[in-house]
């Protein structure tokens, strides 16, 4: 560990022993260490081969127009079934646990972070692991919907009740966030008295203006990269944040 490094996680460490109200927000670079792909990093998904940006794909009118080729992306892009957690993942579950960490909020819709134990999580975005025919409510899971996916001639996902399309319980863009999640994540975040923000390009609102609600001095930015919002950051570490985390928790 250079000497940098270790000098930030020991300021991490500092504040987490001191903090109680503790609040995580984080987004797709949080998974990539799971083998998930962000959309940002060099090798994210707006940096390989499509017709289209993701954002586009994922939004709701072509959704609508074009669901053959939102769920051809959607299934090779999005699905990651055999996904494990992260030390980014296991680290936040662990603070939770010690009571240190009061919420996650994530605009990931992976489900990785209650696979690792976190009990509070709040998803802005939604999850994959909850789809809803859009004719009769009938639910699917996640090994439901990549079968009803697998079994139409078109990658698009039918209900085996009515026909009707599943449509996957993700916010897309258009679309408008839900209002008691987004509600809850406030309070959360303008209640903690540190905020560790990691993973995220801070570029999707509302998302990213979450940040503008805290109201304390102890604000962690965790990035590989540079971030919009580095100027409200009190302490930054541009590195990997499974490692940051790990070390930070490692003797909690
Ligand atoms: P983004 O815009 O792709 O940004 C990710 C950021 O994380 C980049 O700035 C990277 O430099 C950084 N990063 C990548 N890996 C690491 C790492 N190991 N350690 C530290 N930093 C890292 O992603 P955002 O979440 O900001 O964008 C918002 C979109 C992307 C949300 O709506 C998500 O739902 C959506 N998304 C989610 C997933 C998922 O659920 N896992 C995957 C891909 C995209
Ligand atoms: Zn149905």
């Amino acid at each position: 560990m250079d000497s940098s490094l270790s000098e930030s996680v020991l300021q991490l460490k500092e504040w987490i022993k001191q903090s109680d109200y503790i609040v995580f927000f984080g987004g797709a670079g949080v998974s990539t260490e799971s083998h998930i792909p962000d959309f940002r990093s060099q090798d994210g998904l707006y940096n390989q081969e499509y017709a289209y940006p993701p954002e586009t794909i994922l939004s709701h009118t072509f959704y609508r127009r074009n669901p053959k080729e939102f769920f051809r992306f959607y299934k090779n892009k999005m699905l990651f079934p055999d996904a494990v957690p992260n030390a980014a993942h296991l680290a936040l579950a662990r603070l939770e646990q010690a009571g240190k960490l009061k919420a996650v909020i994530t605009q990931n819709i992976d489900g990785l972070h209650q696979k690792a134990g976190s009990k509070k999580v709040l998803e802005l975005h939604g999850s994959v692991l909850r789809n809803y025919c859009e004719g009769c409510g009938r639910f699917y899971d996640l090994k439901e919907m990549m079968e009803r996916i697998d079994a139409a001639d078109d990658n698009v996902a039918r209900c085996s009740s009515c026909g009707r399309v599943i449509k996957p319980d993700v916010v897309l863009y258009e679309e408008s966030l839900d209002y008691s999640v987004m509600q809850e994540a406030k309070a959360h975040i303008e209640r903690a008295d540190m905020l560790i923000v990691g993973g995220t390009s801070l570029v999707v609102y509302p998302a990213a203006g979450f940040l503008d609600f805290y109201r304390g001095n102890r604000l962690v930015l965790i990035n590989k990269s540079s971030t919009g919002r580095d100027y409200q950051a009190d302490l930054i570490i541009n590195q990997s944040i499974g490692e940051v985390l790990g070390k930070a928790v490692s003797d909690l």
